[in-house]
This record gives C-alpha cells, structure tokens and sequence, in this order.
C-alpha cells in the first residue's frame, strides 16, 4: 500500500501507537509492514492512519464539523438506509487492494491500482461545505486531489462530454446490497458530471479527511467531492470511470426522477422539482437555521457553467 504517508511511528498519537504495539505483539509482525487493513482486520477498527498533506487549501472561513459528526452520520446505502448504519455496518469492508477501470471515450482505458491513481498526485486538504438535498450540511476538511489532473492523463477525446462514475457491488461486505427484499437502491449507485464540470478545479477526488485516510463510511478508499451540488452527486468507493457522450441516468434519477435530475446544483430557488424546501438548511451541531447559498456559496467560481441554462427545468 503505497498512500504518502509519514511513518506512522513519528506522528502516530500516543494511543493509538499504544493500541498498534499490542496488536503487533500479538501477531508478531514488523512494525512497517502493518497496513489499515491488517489493524482494521485485528479488530482495531477505529484506528485512523494520518496521510500526507502537502497543501491546505481556506476554501470557507465558516466553523469545521467535528471529525465524528462527519463519520458517524452519513448517506451510503450499500451499508443501509440509516445514519448510523454506514459506521456501523462499514467495518468489514476492505477497501485495499483496490483498481478502478476506465472506459470510454479516451485515449488511456485500463485498469489502474489505486498506487497507480495517486502516485504523481499530491493531497491537498480542502476544507468544503457538503450539503444534504435533505437539509442539513457540514463542513469537511477534505484530502485529495483534482479530478481534472486525474481526468486528463486518460486523454480524453472529443466525444467525452460526460463522466460517469460507479460503485463497487460487494453484497458480502455491504448488507444493503444483499438479498431480494433489502436492496434498497439498484445497484450499482452510479452518478455523473458534464466534462466541465468534473475538469473544474473545485471538483475532487478525496482519499482523506482531517488529515487521515477515509474511513469506510465517507466512501474509501476514492470518492468524489463535488462542493456546488447536493452530497448525492458525491459518489463513494469508486471502481469504474466512464467517458460517454450521453448524460448518465444516476441512481436518485432511476429511483426519483420527479425529486432528483442529473444537474443537482445547490439551489435554494424553487425548481420544478422541489417537494421539499430547499432555501435553508441545518449545520450539524447547530440550532438555526442557515440559509442556503446559491451553489452552496461557489457561485462566483463555478456560476457561469451554468448561464443559458434554465436551473429550474434543469434541477
Ligand atoms: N455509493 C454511494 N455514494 C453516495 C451515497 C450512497 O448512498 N452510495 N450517498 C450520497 C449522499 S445522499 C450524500 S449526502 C453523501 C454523504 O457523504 P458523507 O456520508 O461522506 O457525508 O454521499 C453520497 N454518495
Ligand atoms: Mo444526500
């Protein structure tokens, strides 16, 4: 496992180096060569491995969630439809070794490990406001790179005009995947972005959070960050990246296309869409009511991708 990172035993907190000797006096291993997945597979599921960050970037000046609001009430279906349930029931997912296919429209299809994915990339952390279509949002400091930098070393051709990005199917390892009657999305949870909008310089790829390695339940070990739209658009546990040239019919699309459209831009205007309203929101942590910014406070950045385009129709 390849992840920049400082050798934990520099800057590892005191506990949790406490907690890893136990573990490798019992399992007799060397100290370097312990991963995540070998801790996270000794039942040291808490532990959180600190990445590399070469850059923070101030993205909002607004007060950042705590680490354990963030990772402990989450949307991931594939672990169950509650709050709790991704933290709760994500623990046996390994997300390492992983690879990601890339399909499409491109001059570089494969598959890629995630070594391959990150290597000539440097983690940022940014710190982003993520808001729910359900209402509430938070802010996160998130660790990753550009998805444009990425994006561009596949050589995508002219007939890219869309991106499509998908989640593993693990039914083993994610109870809301399994059986006739709890599936409770179709699987596997796909969503997309038009080309420009996943090359803007804003969109991301994160690996981490705080400054550590994404925990199962915020999509690892690769998920995406889009900070103007609705955390919907944020697809978790990547494996498949397409280049197409038609618009991607997305998850909530196929469950509720009524409610959820393929743009999703954060809009507290009324759409055709809104059964629910979407002019304020709750920070987590927070009492009152916030009202909610035109594409969640980026409009100068990312507000003229949209001009000419009627965001009411095109919700
Ligand atoms: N694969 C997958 N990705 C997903 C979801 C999901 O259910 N499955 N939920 C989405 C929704 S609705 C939101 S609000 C965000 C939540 O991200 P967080 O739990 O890291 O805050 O993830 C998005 N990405
Ligand atoms: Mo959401």
């Amino acid at each position: 496992m390849k992840l920049p990172r400082i050798p934990s035993s520099e800057i590892t907190p005191k506990a949790l180096y406490l907690r890893r000797r136990e573990f490798l006096a019992a399992a007799g291993a060397a100290f370097a060569t312990v991963t995540t997945r070998d801790l996270r597979a000794a039942g040291l599921d808490d532990v959180r491995i600190p990445l590399r960050v070469a850059k923070k970037v101030a993205t909002t000046t607004d007060a950042v969630t705590p680490y354990s609001t963030t990772t402990t009430y989450n949307n991931f279906y594939e672990f169950g439809s509650t709050k709790d349930a991704p933290s709760k029931f994500g623990k046996n997912f390994k997300p390492k070794p992983w690879s990601v296919a890339v399909e499409g429209f491109c001059g570089k299809p494969g598959t890629y490990s995630l070594e391959d994915i990150l290597k000539p990339h440097s983690i940022e952390e940014r710190v982003y406001c993520h808001r729910c279509v359900e209402g509430w949002s938070i802010v996160v400091p998130w660790d990753g790179f550009s998805l444009g930098d990425l994006l561009k070393r596949f050589e995508p051709t002219g007939d890219a005009k869309f991106v499509e990005f998908l989640t593993i199917v693990r039914p083993d390892e994610m109870p809301g995947q399994k059986g006739r009657f709890t599936a409770i999305l179709p699987w596997p949870y796909v969503e997309g972005l038009r080309i420009d909008e996943a090359m803007h310089p804003l969109t991301m790829l994160a690996v981490g959070l705080y400054g550590e390695e994404l925990p199962n339940q915020n999509g690892a070990p690769l998920r995406l960050v889009v900070p103007w739209k609705y955390g919907f658009k944020s697809i978790k546990s990547i494996v498949k990246i397409r280049f197409t040239n038609a618009q991607t019919h997305s998850t909530w699309m196929k469950e509720e296309p009524l409610y959820y459209g393929f743009y999703a831009n954060v809009n507290p205007l009324p759409t055709n869409s809104t059964f629910r309203d979407q002019s304020v929101e709750r920070r987590l942590g927070e009492f009152i009511m916030r009202k909610t910014l035109p594409f969640n406070g980026y409009a100068d950045q990312v507000g003229s991708m949209y001009t000419g385009l009627d965001l009411r129709r095109n919700f």
